[in-house]
């Protein structure tokens, strides 16, 4: 064989084999559930990827990873025979503080074959350990109580040799925005988030690196209210948190040859007031243009006449690195229709209800003109502008200009705004479309979820949770994001977190914020109904302080990760050793509750149509159910003895249950849908009467005309356990209901996000109680879990979390034509497609690799089992794939990665 003759053989040789590993990939690599974090405080980070393959039936036979700091090998882990691919702990050399680490990944495949490595993804450290913070707090020298102005710090420093990387670390009491040299510092806004500030503050890094120069440099900061200082809740005064407004920032940069520096907030800071007089959450910020400190944030600016900052020494050891994604700058929307109101208000409607702030552009007027922004929901029954509803928040930006004629950008910094409408009012000139925008902000949790449906309302509904959950996840769940409250209510967050899983990745948002629960708990268990806890330690309420123990469970089933419930185990025991120690004899029928919050309640109820259930009747069934969760977690962590422990407890909290609650023919002493679906769901009740309180339901649901009458706690519920019991036509029947009280009433109505009430707007067109009636509530939004789990039909076995087994069952029994929904699971895209036709059924399936699915094929008498496995050549394409049964409307199979299509008869 000759040269050539061997090159050409070579390089065949080459492309025959890349051709074959090309086809597996492996990608999507993430530190700690984040694409290369910058600042991770986790000394034993742990990483996941994803496995891209178009091949059917790959799974991960085994791994190697290895990591890197600064080209130096801190860990190759070997091949290591294992099929995980999410959380995978590190095991290298130690971690060290501020480091920027790389890392890649190989696998190989259940067919042996090994992949190319994957792409480098990195992560850098933060400071790991509050001794590594050389900054001070620093604060301005004077300030008086109750001054809700934004001060300015400056500190200019020099550079003279080559920067190899610079890093910001900073946080604050009080909202900062930073910049270095007039360039903003990153794209988060709300920074530091909201935690339970006395206890924990979360600090960010930055990679600052390009921002400095050789020579003359300056760093700046403003502080606004934030969470720290602005009044929260409802009668409370501000400064919840302290009176001071205080930076901390430290930048640590290391040069080409190695050297360290570092900039950092000490006494040699110059401090002065800004252009905002004034910023609070609820009431907005007041922006006088005319006290403008020009160029404050870059070097040529002369600060001699500031004043020093005070350094003081408040706890550096709470500081602890973000772990959620920040709060930032989305959809952006421009007017779609600008008007007179009759009472003479010009109002711009931006067509979406959102949460964020105006972006307008404006020049001239006179000096001292004032232009105010306000903000609402919702226009009254006769067109004006409606503002009752969001209580004492005013919800005002206003703008105070200083005539002159150049062109300027304005919006808010440290607050936001729930708004799909936008009164105007000094405006120079006129209002014209181009020159306004409203930017909607929210937690930068990727998207992880679609459902499309051949019927645009069901769409719309889709839409709407959507966006209730959009305008409420800024940085912690809220109720609402518009009136004086805007707080993490612990029982809106729980009933919603399975739909919010679906929508967008909320793993790292929820982890955080199960942070705030364990820090907020009170030692006797008791856990707030807010977190963080602003409302004076009030809680324990059923339903709301379950959060505790639902939500990790939850956060478990969803990413398949144990640690979660590792990490919360303690908070969860304590929860139920609080409701224990509530209750006598095992019975919980003392103490604060809320009840089936919001149930259906006509107005003028004469014959007692409310839909009222028994406090405690509530109370009992979330003491078993978190009890239930509480041995399910001891389950998976190995703890025998609580497992024993805890399924006694729950034996006893459900034989008083029925004691107490039901009487022994099976009826439960409140007749409501709440009561029959949550002693249904928690599985209180005997095996032998279970059916009929099946049918209890779905008679008090006939009764109101297959109207909802739920309230938060039985609404996320009731439609998972009618498709338990077979009725999922009468689930069908409450979906595409329309009339009040209906999931589909409020969009018959405009609404475009959920609606803190069924009736938040009456069939009459007014509304109800001004004192409670947001229109971006995301709580009755939990039906979204059920339509991704029943007419996508996804969903994941408990033993085998995280989608690793899952289970694809569409139902395509609704009034739909179609339905495709997709989730990007932590391995993967699931999609679940399909479209009915005349006869036939169409269905368009996607697994990830690294795991397998039971798919179940919707079959009707016109369905040939032989069709299936023939006509769409199953068995031929793949020997693999498992027959398992069938059931009555289903063919079922077990399937791994790959695509499916069937086209049946139907
Ligand atoms: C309201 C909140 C919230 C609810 C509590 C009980 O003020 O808006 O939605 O959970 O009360």
């Amino acid at each position: 064989m000759n040269k050539t003759t061997r090159s050409i053989i070579f390089i065949i040789f080459i492309l025959f084999t890349r051709k074959n590993y090309a086809q597996i990939s492996v990608d999507n690599l993430l530190t700690e559930n984040l694409t290369n974090p910058i600042g991770i405080d986790q000394k034993i980070p742990r990483f996941s990827w994803q496995i891209n393959t178009s091949e059917r039936n790959i799974l991960q036979n085994a791994y190697e990873i290895i990591v890197k700091q600064n080209n130096r090998v801190v860990w190759n882990s070997g091949k290591v025979y294992s099929d995980s691919s999410l959380f995978v702990t590190y095991k290298g050399m130690p971690i060290e503080a501020d480091k920027k680490y790389t890392w890649k990944v190989r696998i190989w495949d259940n067919k042996l074959k090994s992949t190319n490595w994957s792409n480098e993804a990195y992560f850098q450290t933060g400071l790991l350990s509050y001794t590594n913070w050389k900054a001070q707090w620093i604060q301005p020298a004077e300030r008086s109580v109750g001054d809700r102005s934004v001060p300015l710090f400056r500190k200019k420093f020099s550079i003279s040799k080559k920067i190899k990387q610079a890093t910001m670390f900073i946080t604050s009491h009080g909202m900062y925005e930073a910049f270095i040299n007039g360039n903003r510092v990153g794209d988060a806004w709300l920074t530091p988030g909201w935690t339970s500030y006395n206890k924990r503050i979360q600090y960010q890094a930055y990679d600052v690196t390009s921002l400095l120069n050789k020579g003359s440099n300056v760093v700046g900061s403003m502080l606004g209210s934030g969470w720290y200082h602005s009044v929260l809740a409802w009668n409370y005064k501000g400064d919840i948190y302290g009176k001071d407004y205080s930076l901390l920032l430290q930048i640590n940069i290391t040069y080409q040859d190695g050297s360290k520096d570092y900039i950092i907030t000490d006494k040699s800071w110059k401090t002065n007031t800004s252009e905002i007089e004034y910023s609070e959450i609820y009431n907005g910020e007041i922006t006088d243009i005319r006290r403008r400190k020009k160029g404050w944030n870059i070097s040529a600016y002369d600060d001699s006449d500031w004043s020093k900052v005070k350094d003081t020494s408040y706890p550096k050891d709470i500081l602890v690195a973000t772990i959620n994604e920040s709060v930032a700058q989305h959809e952006i929307f421009r007017p779609i229709k600008i008007f007179k109101t009759s009472s003479g208000d010009q109002v711009i409607d931006f067509g979406q209800n959102l949460v964020g702030w105006v972006r307008f552009k404006v020049s001239g007027g006179n000096s001292g003109d004032t232009v105010i922004l306000s903000h609402a929901e919702v226009l009254d029954k006769q067109g004006n502008f409606y503002t009752d509803n969001l209580r004492t928040a005013k919800a005002e930006d206003i703008y105070i200009l200083n005539g002159k004629s150049v062109e300027e950008t304005f919006h808010p910094h440290f607050t936001w705004h729930g708004f799909r409408y936008v009164k105007i009012k000094g405006y120079p000139g006129e209002i014209k479309r181009e020159n306004f925008e409203a930017v909607a902000l929210y937690s930068n949790m990727p998207s992880t979820g679609t459902f499309v449906t051949s019927d645009t309302l069901i769409n719309q509904l889709q839409h709407n949770i959507q966006w209730g959950q959009k305008g409420n996840f800024l940085d912690v769940p809220t109720d609402c994001p518009q009136r004086d409250e805007r707080l993490g209510w612990t029982g809106d967050a729980q009933v919603f977190f399975r739909t919010a899983s679906f929508n967008r990745n909320v793993y790292n948002f929820f982890n955080k914020w199960l942070g705030d629960i364990a820090a907020d708990q009170k030692p006797n268990g008791l856990v707030p109904d807010v977190i963080p806890d602003v409302l004076g330690g009030n809680g324990g309420s059923s339903g709301w302080a379950d959060a505790a123990a639902i939500i990790p469970w939850n956060m478990y089933i969803t990413y398949g990760d144990r640690n979660i419930l590792a990490k919360q185990y303690a908070s969860m025991k304590s929860l139920v050793s609080y409701m224990t120690a509530s209750s006598k004899n095992y019975l919980w029928n003392n103490g604060r509750n809320f009840g089936d919050w919001l149930f259906f309640s006509p107005f003028d109820d004469k014959d007692g149509q409310s839909a009222v259930t028994d406090k405690y009747l509530i109370a009992q069934c979330f003491f078993a159910h978190s009890t239930q969760l509480l041995v399910n977690t001891a389950a998976v962590l190995g703890k025998k003895e609580d497992v024993k422990f805890y399924s006694d407890l729950l034996l006893k909290i459900k034989t008083a249950f029925l004691n107490e609650y039901m009487t022994p023919t099976g009826r439960l002493v409140s007749g409501t849908q709440t009561a029959y679906v949550l002693a249904l769901e928690f599985d209180m009740l005997p095996d032998s009467l279970r059916l009929q309180a099946a049918n209890r339901l779905v008679e008090n649901i006939k009764k109101y005309r297959n109207h909802i009458t739920t309230g938060f706690l039985g609404t996320p519920y009731i439609m998972d356990v009618l498709t338990k019991f077979g009725r999922t036509d009468v689930a069908y029947q409450l979906l595409f209901q329309k009339t009040y009280p209906s999931w589909l009433y409020p969009i018959t109505k405009g609404a475009t996000t959920i609606w803190e009430r069924w009736d938040g707007v009456k069939p009459n067109g007014t509304f109800e109680n001004p004192e409670m009636n947001s229109f971006n509530h995301y709580a009755y939004g939990a039906v979204g879990d059920w339509m991704y789990r029943t007419i996508g039909g996804i969903d994941t076995y408990s033993d085998a979390p995280g989608y690793k087994h899952a289970q694809i069952k569409p139902d395509v029994k609704g009034h739909f034509n179609s339905a495709d929904t997709r989730l990007m699971t932590g391995y993967g895209l699931i999609k679940s497609a399909w479209k009915k036709s005349a006869d036939s059924l169409c269905l368009n399936i996607q697994i990830p690799a690294n795991t397998i699915a039971d798919l179940y094929i919707p079959i009707s008498n016109k369905t040939k089992e032989k069709d299936i496995v023939e006509n769409n050549n199953l068995l031929s394409q793949d020997k693999t794939i498992k027959i398992i049964g069938k059931e009555n409307e289903y063919f079922e199979i077990q399937v791994g990665s790959g695509n499916y299509q069937f086209k049946l008869l139907y």
